[in-house]
């Protein structure tokens, strides 16, 4: 073709490079004097390529051809054709921007090879995020494969092959890939490839070309970002350093370029040049290089820039100063613009050439400021001395200008010979320039310049004008961030002793409280007076402003802000180094001008976010309010784009909550339905290359040792590509970083441990995965960190939240480091159970052991070797590619352990739930007992109604089973049951087991759905994870509790059977006696054979009943003697209570108790305390302690009238097991109270003896009803009229079915039916309430029952709830049982379910009995009542009397039957339709409103302090709790002195420095701090958010003088701010408590 194709003999040349650096050269280019359209040329410019359109010819034996590329000039440029190649046409015109190349796909956890050319440019774009030096070496392995793979070159000789190798043709050149990038980035994208390009030390573009529109553009903005840290002779003995944005450094440059052709490797040399021989590493692609003789087809043209930047030590440094070294790819023939530029800007000019001839005009027609060096190669064969003579002259160049590779000279030789050159050049250099500088040049010579843009400059002009603005950063701030200075850290104070009450002294908490309200309202205030100032309102107009400026505008903020920053703090900085051992006052004061002097743009977040929280105090219409809704709406905006915003502000060490939880709610709205996070975090002491870690794992850009002494947290947002939404579970990742941990200069202000805790402990709290960072060699600050950690971590287990951790080791650097560290992984695991153990003991949570009790870890697959981030010496030092590696795996590990765990990962919202829950425990001193949050609470209270659901169903199917035990017991030793056991007491013990069996499968089910229920990944059931044993023993607990109830009902049910079966036995005999006399009566009478009239029948009967009941035997029935049996069985209850009990109950017969009110004297106490402690009393009130004993009687004794009261509407006999049961339920309310109020004796005697003595009275009375209506004469006496009838009939011989159907129905299947329908109601009712919301779970009946309350605005009532809690509830429950039942027809409904039930077993049971066809009509009945038999209960009495004389035929008395009860349905109906519930309620044998209030009392416990009733799930929960305790003087407390009404409330009690002295306390005062010491399980959580108690202010505000008046007592000092809570806030508060939406 040219004279350029090398020749077969050049091919295997030794001297590669040779040939190399001509193919970098020389690709093909573009002419740029046809415009329009273009033609391919080679480099010389001369002949075209003969190129054939669309087909590419490969001609695999010439080098030279096979770089011609696939291109189409008709239809596509050369820029057109790789972008396509590249998979990016699209992003020509919409560019890439930093929200997309960083979003975390399934490429970043798979780590497969690129496959084809267009997964190229974004493997090189992950790699280059991720800082990997080799991230330049891309190809595709398919075409390696193909090549490579070939089965011929194992199997054959092939010459050719050898020869040639496998050629390049078709992979692309890394600069081509890197220029199209650039070209299709935005300017973020753009600073970010360079930033971290140069952290490689790659080469950067200075000037990036385009093919296409033959523009070229400097790089100014592209280059901004990079910082670059150095150290020049000058200062290598004060071991200081220069530390400035490159951009604006003035460096001299120097450039090389190449004129022509040249067998010389320009850019290979260079690499030589910049390194020293410790660290050799390419700066600049060459073709020696993976893919680097590849053609070039867009890339000529392009000027890369490095640096050269000293250490300080002169052994190592090439150059001791600075200097700039730039390269111009491609021939500067056709790049004449770019070498112009250069010409200008560069101290030095190399010129590498082969031949010079022509194109010295070139050279000699540039009007240079540079000095031109000319470097030939003299060994190549076409050079020519005559040319280089001619151009010399012409350009007046000495020798020194001229540097020749002679004869015999190697390449380190050629090297050593530039450098000195270069030195020389760069000491006296007198051309220094910026490339900001540089852009003037630029402007000139018709290059474009990046930053050109209307948007960049707008950007600028904004920035510029907020940030010249600023002279003294201190002044600066408290002139124009006034908001965010003194008055919030004021405010902060404010927020944080309002949680801790550390000041709180002897004052009334509450008034204290309000207090430092009115202070912090003062405060806000304050805030609100300032006018929004100048930078301010600028501020905020400027990220107003759409998108990209928006963007621009910030960065260039940041980089204003920096730039002040790191110029303010190096003085400081110096100062703070001189004094550092000598005094601890001038270093504070230096601290904290360190910290007043640093300036970013988060302390104009912070302002704005000042200002919205202070807006929010304004009224709602106020126009400086509305006008500032929009900011958190901005910022969620941003947070989008993946800026990042302060979380915690680490200055004041506070959260703006209201303003971030707005900005995250505006975030929420913007990505709904995509809001599911997962938050990884990492943790560390501080400059140990956190964020260096995050940057390099995320390709994010949090400040990296900015030279601003910060503190804090910070969060970002990484998009998750749609291919791993599914796996990972969410939408987002949020990374936090931390700042300033154990921090050397932090370390000096107050509270520094205390920040680090607080920060330590919200971050874990927040994360799914908390990388601890660890760095070896500081290992004090590590142990601190360590201790910090485990401690978060155990408070969040104990709050239910498990965050995974790892361990990051940095700086470990040898392979075999995970081995080698086992020892030192042992001895980590050691260090952190220690360290568990004393968090454990600090929290009061011992039970906690080891680490691994806290959390899940391991310490083989927990920990990480990263070595370090830098290869070899910095500056000039690249990333090392291991650190690069290591974190790549780390960051594999991460998604993939979050994949793989499966955890439900938080919504946004729940995400600030969690953050504020979070925050404001740590406000507490005591933070776990201070959490609350509503996430755990909504979980729990969803575990708690899911629960009850079980519970009930369970409880319902065993009322079945006993309703129809209770059947059979009745109907034992009758007709109706037949049994092959005829021993009553067998038939008990086959039901009890019968019982147990279904209990016990019961008991099993609801631990299998607890199993289950912890198994579902949403709804947050993990958080709840700890209540789960409390659970399962509740159900435990249930099953006991229900196997005693049913064992006492089936006692006292063959109780009542054995009682009756021998009165049953009585009357049978009777009944059976006189049918025997009224048959012979009959026979006698028709004996006479005479008609007799009815007067005589009459006559007759009545005598003949006369004999016969003068005759029979009525034994009276036996009456048992109540007042002993009860003496007996109290006596029996207390006997193991000693003998003074004994004596006690001598002292006074049942006969006189309970005559009168119970009253307690509590003399034995008095005097008992009277001997032992004398001081005792004086401090202790026994007038109180009597009042609240009283109390407790009464509580006792209305539960158990109740008892006694159900009991007398049963028309039983009297039976021990009644009484026994009362005994048993008082002890179990005893025991509730014992550690409310000590309970002597003496009180338990003598309420029992009053519960007694009246329980036997009524149980007397009882008795006597019963045995006057079972009397058998009384009995007998009333059958005598139906005998008398029966007696007639049977005499006249009339048909008896119809009446006789009649009658069966009516006095056999009516009562039946309707106790059955009785005994199925309850449970029907119970069911049917405990759908409503207010009894559904235990808090929302609270939340109901305290909202009526304050709907009923009644004092009265209040007092009533307070006081005399379980009656009211009692009341309450019934009053709303029976307003929900008389609505609607449901309750009608039930009844007509079990109506009809009943009788459609009815009729099944007549149908059966038919088929039998005994002929006999009492086989028939008998058949009929036994098919009943465990369904209804049909009287003996009624059966026996129908069951004689009784002559009826069975068919027909069937047929009448089946009428009659259809008659009776009928009827029965009828009257249900009528009954009001309060009746119904009064004849059920199961009462709703006794279930249910043994549902809703659960424990039954109340607080130890106000008496507001416990919540707790379940029975058995370890810790009692309630949503909402009140202001003690509601419960009667009052001031020793005044006589006031007390307005402390509990939850701030426990945190005060106050004490309580109560019995629990033997009397001692005791700190409130401590009282789990005393009530160790209550957990009385701190108000949530101090405006939870706001319902029980409102009410004592309220009603302060009627309930003091009721009480006797002097209102309360109402502090200042309980006045102004309104009703409408009263009930958010209550819903707030109750966390009900
Ligand atoms: N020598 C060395 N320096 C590191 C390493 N990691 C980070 N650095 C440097 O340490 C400084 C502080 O890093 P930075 O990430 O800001 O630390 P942070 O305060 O923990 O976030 C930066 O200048 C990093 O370049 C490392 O592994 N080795
Ligand atoms: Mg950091
Ligand atoms: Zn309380
Ligand atoms: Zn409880």
């Amino acid at each position: 073709m040219t004279e350029t194709t090398p020749t077969m003999e050049e091919i295997s040349d030794a001297e590669s490079f040779v040939d190399c650096e001509e193919l970098e050269d020389t690709p093909s280019t573009l002419c740029s004097d046809s415009k329009g359209d273009f033609q391919q040329t080679d480099a010389s410019g001369k002949a075209p390529y003969n190129e054939n359109l669309n087909q590419v010819s490969e001609e695999p034996k010439n080098k030279k051809t096979s770089k011609t590329v696939q291109t189409s000039a008709h239809t596509r440029t050369q820029l057109e054709g790789l972008l396509e190649d590249l998979g990016l046409e699209r992003h020509y015109t919409e560019k890439l921007s930093l929200s997309t190349i960083l979003q975390i796909d399934e490429k970043t956890i798979t780590d497969e090879p690129a496959k084809c050319n267009s997964d190229l440019p974004w493997y090189f774009l992950k790699k280059l995020m991720m800082v990997n030096v080799v991230a330049r070496n891309v190809k595709c392995t398919s075409v390696c494969e193909s090549n490579c793979d070939a089965a011929s070159e194992k199997t054959e000789l092939n010459f050719d092959d050898l020869f040639n190798g496998p050629h390049s043709g078709d992979m692309l050149n890394p600069l081509d890939i890197i220029t199209a990038l650039f070209l299709c980035s935005d300017g973020f994208v753009q600073q970010e490839m360079a930033l971290k390009m140069s952290m490689c030390q790659f080469a950067v573009p200075l000037l990036l070309p385009n093919c296409d529109s033959k523009q070229c553009t400097l790089m100014l903005w592209a280059l901004r970002d990079v910082v670059k840290k150095y150290r020049p002779q000058s200062l290598s003995e004060s071991k200081g350093f220069i530390e400035n944005r490159i951009v604006v450094s003035e460096l001299p440059m120097i450039s090389f370029v190449r004129l022509g052709e040249c067998s010389l490797s320009k850019s290979e040399i260079l690499n030589m040049l910049l390194n020293n021989t410790q660290q050799y590493h390419n700066t600049f692609v060459h073709c020696n290089l993976e893919c680097g003789d590849s053609p070039r087809r867009i890339s000529n043209g392009l000027a890369e820039i490095t640096w050269y930047l000293p250490c300080g030590n002169k052994n190592m440094d090439v150059f001791s100063e600075p200097v700039a070294v730039a390269n111009l790819r491609g021939d500067i023939a056709s790049f004449e613009t770019q070498f112009s530029f250069l010409c200008q800007t560069s101290e030095a000019v190399f010129v590498f050439f082969d031949n010079l001839d022509s194109e010295c005009k070139l050279l000699i027609n540039q009007n240079h400021k540079a000095q031109i060096f000319l470097v030939g190669n003299y060994q190549s064969q076409r050079f020519s001395v005559d040319a280089l003579k001619k151009v010399a002259t012409e350009l007046h160049l000495t020798n020194s200008n001229i540097l020749l590779k002679a004869n015999h000279m190697n390449d380190a030789d050629f090297v050593k010979k530039l450098q000195n050159t270069i030195r020389d050049v760069v000491e006296n250099s007198k051309m220094k320039m910026g490339i900001e500088k540089m852009a003037d040049i630029a402007h000139e010579l018709g290059i474009r310049v990046d930053e050109d843009c209307s948007e960049c400059q707008t950007a600028k002009k904004n920035a510029d004008a907020i940030t010249t603005e600023i002279q003294d950063i201190f002044s600066y701030k408290e002139a124009q961030l006034p908001l965010q200075g003194q008055i919030w850290k004021d405010l902060t104070c404010l927020e944080k002793e309002e949680f801790r009450l550390r000041n709180v002294g002897s004052k009334d908490i509450e008034k204290y409280k309000s207090d430092l309200q009115l202070q912090k309202t003062k405060l806000r205030k304050k805030q609100n007076s300032y006018d929004m100032s100048n930078a301010m309102s600028c501020f905020i107009k400027a990220i107003s402003s759409p998108g990209i400026e928006r963007c621009y505008f910030l960065k260039w903020m940041r980089m204003n802000l920096d730039n002040l920053s790191r110029e303010k703090l190096s003085g400081l900085r110096e100062q703070y180094k001189k004094k550092y051992k000598e005094n601890k006052e001038e270093i504070k004061d230096i601290d904290r001008q360190l910290s007043n002097s640093s300036l970013g743009t988060e302390h104009f977040f912070r302002e704005m976010g000042q200002i919205y929280e202070a807006s929010l105090s304004l009224p709602e219409t106020d126009p400086s309010r509305q006008q500032l809704q929009h900011l958190p709406r901005l910022c969620a905006q941003l947070l989008l784009d993946g800026f990042p915003i302060e979380l915690v502000d680490g200055d004041a060490s506070n959260i703006p909550l209201r303003w971030v939880s707005d900005v995250l709610s505006q975030l929420n709205d913007l990505v709904c339905p995509k809001n599911k996070i997962l938050v990884v975090t990492v943790l560390g002491v501080q400059s140990t290359g956190k964020s260096t870690l995050l940057n390099t794992m995320f390709g994010v850009q949090f400040a990296v040792s900015s030279g601003r002494c910060t503190r804090g947290a910070f969060m970002l947002l990484i998009r998750i590509n749609e291919d791993l939404k599914k796996a990972l579970n969410c939408d987002f990742m949020v990374i936090i970083d931390t700042e300033g941990l154990k921090s050397q200069e932090l370390a000096q202000l107050a509270n520094s441990h205390e920040h680090d805790n607080e920060l330590a402990t919200l971050v874990v709290g927040l994360s799914d995965i908390t990388i601890i960072n660890i760095a070896m060699e500081n290992s004090t600050e590590m142990k601190d960190i360590l201790q910090i950690v485990v401690h978060a971590f155990l408070r969040m287990k104990e709050v239910g939240k498990k965050p995974k951790c790892q361990f990051v080791h940095q700086n470990v650097s040898d392979v075999s480091a995970h081995e080698k560290n086992l020892r030192d992984r042992k001895l980590l695991l050691e260090q952190l159970n220690e360290m568990t153990q004393a968090a454990a003991k600090m929290e009061k949570k011992e039970e906690n052991k080891s680490f691994t009790d806290v959390m899940e870890y391991s310490p083989d697959t927990g920990n990480w070797y990263i070595p370090g981030l830098w290869n070899g010496n910095p500056p000039m030092a690249p990333v090392n590619a291991g650190y690069s590696e290591a974190v790549y795996e780390l960051k594999k590990t991460i998604i993939q352990t979050l994949v793989s765990c499966e955890s439900s990962a938080n919504k946004i919202l729940d995400f600030t739930e969690w953050m504020k829950s979070l925050w404001n425990a740590i406000k507490h001193e005591n933070f776990i007992f201070s959490f609350r949050n509503s996430l755990v609470a909504d979980a729990y209270m969803r575990l708690c109604t899911e629960f009850n659901k079980w519970e009930w169903e369970f409880k319902k199917e065993m009322y079945t089973w006993m309703t129809n035990a209770e059947t059979k017991i009745s109907n034992f030793g009758t007709v109706a049951l037949e049994s092959e056991i005829s021993d009553m007491e067998k038939y008990l013990l086959l039901l009890k087991s019968e019982a147990c069996t279904v209990l016990s499968k019961w008991e099993t089910k609801i631990l299998e759905n607890l199993e289950q229920y912890f198994k579902q990944t949403e709804g947050h059931v993990y958080l709840v994870e700890g209540y789960r044993e409390d659970f399962a023993n509740s159900a435990k607990t249930f099953r006991r509790e229900m196997k005693n109830s049913v064992f006492y009902q089936l006692e006292v049910a063959a109780d009542i059977r054995r009682g009756m079966a021998g009165i049953d036995r009585i009357k049978e005999k009777h009944t059976k006696e006189l049918e025997g006399r009224v048959c012979t009566l009959i026979e006698e009478c028709r004996g006479k054979k005479v008609e007799m009239t009815d007067n005589e029948l009459d006559e007759e009967f009545d005598k003949m009943w006369n004999r016969t009941v003068n005759e029979l035997s009525f034994p009276e029935l036996k009456a048992t003697n109540i007042i002993t049996s009860v003496s007996h069985c109290l006596r029996d209850n207390l006997s193991h209570k000693g003998s003074y009990v004994c004596e006690l109950l001598s002292q006074k017969s049942l006969e006189h108790c309970g005559l009168v009110p119970f009253k307690y004297t509590a003399e034995g106490f008095s005097n008992k305390c009277k001997k032992t402690f004398d001081k005792f009393l004086k401090v202790f009130n026994i007038e109180e302690h009597v009042r609240a004993l009283e109390k407790i009687a009464d509580s006792i004794i209305d539960a158990c009238t109740q008892v006694v009261t159900d009991k007398m509407k049963r028309t039983n006999n009297y039976h021990d097991t009644y009484i026994q049961e009362i005994l048993h339920m008082i002890d179990e309310r005893l025991k509730n109270n014992q550690d409310v109020k000590s309970i002597e004796i003496e009180f338990e005697v003598s309420l029992k003896q009053h519960i007694c003595g009246d329980a036997v009275r009524q149980f007397q009375k009882m008795q006597k009803d019963f045995l006057h209506e079972n009397d058998p004469y009384r009995c007998l006496s009333q059958n005598k009229e139906k005998f008398r009838a029966d007696f007639k009939d049977l005499f006249n011989e009339q048909d008896q079915c119809q009446k006789k159907a009649e009658e069966f129905t009516e006095c056999c299947f009516r009562p039946a039916v309707e106790d059955f329908v009785n005994r199925s109601l309850g449970p029907d009712i119970t069911g049917e309430m405990q759908t409503s919301f207010e009894f559904s779970t235990r808090m929302f009946f609270q939340y109901s029952i305290l909202l009526d309350l304050l709907s009923k605005k009644n004092y009265v009532k209040y007092l009533k709830y307070i006081r005399s809690y379980e009656k009211y509830v009692k009341e309450w429950i019934l009053d709303r049982i029976v307003e929900h039942l008389s609505n609607g027809s449901k309750m009608f409904e039930f009844e007509d379910k079990h109506l009809q039930s009943s009788i459609r077993s009815i009729n099944n049971a007549i149908n059966k009995a038919k088929t039998e066809k005994s002929g006999n009509l009492k086989t028939f009945v008998k058949n009929v009542c036994q098919e009943l038999g465990d369904k209804l209960v049909i009287s003996q009495d009624a059966l026996g009397a129908f069951m004689i004389l009784n002559n009826a035929d069975q068919e027909q008395f069937a047929h009448w039957l089946t009428e009659c009860v259809k008659d009776m349905e009928h009827t029965l109906r009828e009257k249900f339709k009528e009954t009001n519930i309060q009746m119904i309620l009064q004849a059920l044998h199961v009462k709703p409103q006794n279930e249910l209030f043994i549902k809703l009392i659960g424990c039954g416990k109340q607080c130890p302090f106000c008496e507001a009733p416990c919540e707790a799930g379940g029975k058995e929960h370890k810790e009692h709790c309630t949503s909402l305790h009140r202001p003690e003087g509601l419960g009667m407390a009052k001031w020793d002195g005044t006589g006031k009404l007390v307005t402390d409330i509990c939850t701030s009690l426990v945190i005060s420095d106050g004490c309580f002295q109560c019995n629990a306390t033997k009397s001692e005062w005791h700190p409130y701090k401590s009282y789990t010491d005393i009530f160790p399980d209550w957990r009385i959580a701190p108000d949530k958010s101090l405006e939870a108690s706001d319902y029980w202010k409102y009410v004592l505000a309220k009603f302060n003088n009627e309930i003091a008046d009721i009480y006797n007592l002097k209102p309360a000092d109402i502090p200042e701010t309980w006045k102004k809570v309104t009703d409408k806030q009263a009930e958010a508060s209550l819903k707030e408590s109750f966390n009900i939406k």
